[in-house]
């Protein structure tokens, strides 16, 4: 079958966005690496939409619905450092819930980890000059998904460069387990496996306390530093170790919009903070991206067009899939041996 006279692409056209189109060579890309750079995937217009509404919350001109603001009696640059990361803003932000059903971030998202996307997350970084990064970690230790499916999607805002804190990722890592952490907070990680060795203080910047560094090293050579332009968008495997350093820049920040999916067909027993867990199945209080799931699912707040509002249009499966036996025969029982040719 030839690939372009797909149904979803002209579904796709339909959506009223230039569709994105991941190609074999990024599929395998993110499959052997853990991570796949998306140059240019958003346009200028919609960083700008982004950058200006973090400018107007960095200058007082706006608050985050249900966020206390930077008090006022702070000099203006305790009030650019006040914020470094605010996650969730999704649940009560329009403009939020936009960027994480943005058509073309659901587009890669369809084809690397889809067809059926749920969308979990949403985390606005600013890290301003001097604001600290955060060490080896993996973000299924945070998220999980059963079974695991979780995918970041990054999207720079502005420069991310070595010196204000650009990401690094380990590439291949993402072939390892989840490693428990002895911080005793959760049961997550991989503790099925017969020899797994349960570390200490993901996420801590020190090398030297943080137990995923011990990981990062089987893999020397092969951690990436993935600079970015506005517009870029970085998509990685939950499991991947991945770090960032602290901005080190005394004039440029680094703003970043940062969501998480999984297949709609993962359990998700995750919710953020509050009630954060749900049993075996949050899956209620996330969107339904694109596609179909048996599972249950949410609305989104402000009615952001996707497969839960709009199902004609994004929850359309292709129509001519269908199962293809590997032996020319109907019957339930296969026995392939030479004498019987
Ligand atoms: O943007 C950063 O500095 C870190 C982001 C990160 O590690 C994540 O989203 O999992």
């Amino acid at each position: 079958m030839v690939g372009t006279d797909r149904s979803p692409l002209m579904q796709a056209e339909s959506r009223g966005h230039t569709p994105y189109r991941v190609s074999v060579n990024q599929y395998s890309e993110f499959r052997e690496r853990g991570f796949l750079t998306v140059r240019g995937l958003i346009s200028h217009d919609d960083v700008q939409e982004l950058n200006n509404h973090m400018d107007d919350v960095l200058a007082g001109r706006e608050s985050f619905p249900g966020v206390p603001p930077a008090p006022e009696h702070l000099p203006p640059n305790d009030i650019a450092n006040y914020w470094e990361r605010v996650h969730m803003l999704h649940r009560v932000s329009p403009l939020h819930e936009r960027y994480l059903l943005h058509p073309r971030i659901l587009d890669v998202l369809e084809a690397i980890i889809g067809p059926d996307v749920l969308a979990l997350q949403t985390m606005l970084f600013f890290k301003q000059p001097g604001q600290p990064g955060q060490g080896y970690h993996q973000d299924s230790y945070y998220i999980p998904t059963l079974p695991d499916t979780l995918c970041g999607a990054w999207l720079a805002l502005e420069p991310a460069t070595e010196e204000n804190g650009c990401m690094w990722m380990v590439a291949g890592s993402q072939c390892e387990p989840i490693y428990p952490d002895l911080d005793g907070v959760t049961e997550n990680g991989d503790w099925g496996l017969r020899d797994i060795q349960p570390i200490a203080a993901a996420s801590h910047p020190d090398e030297s306390l943080n137990g995923l560094a011990r990981v990062a090293r089987k893999y020397a050579g092969k951690e990436v530093q993935v600079e970015a332009q506005p517009g870029d968008v970085v998509f990685f495997n939950g499991h991947i170790l991945h770090r960032s350093h602290a901005n080190r820049s005394k004039t440029q920040s680094r703003h970043t919009f940062v969501g998480h999916y999984c297949n709609a067909r993962s359990l998700v027993p995750w919710n953020y903070k509050k009630n954060s867990y749900e049993g075996e199945s949050a899956n209620y209080l996330h969107i339904l991206a694109r596609g179909s799931t048996h599972l249950p699912y949410a609305q989104p707040n402000f009615d952001t067009p996707c497969a839960a509002n709009r199902p004609d249009l994004y929850g359309k499966r292709p129509s001519r899939v269908q199962p293809v036996s590997m032996t020319p025969t109907d019957k339930g029982i296969t026995v392939l041996a030479p004498d019987l040719e």
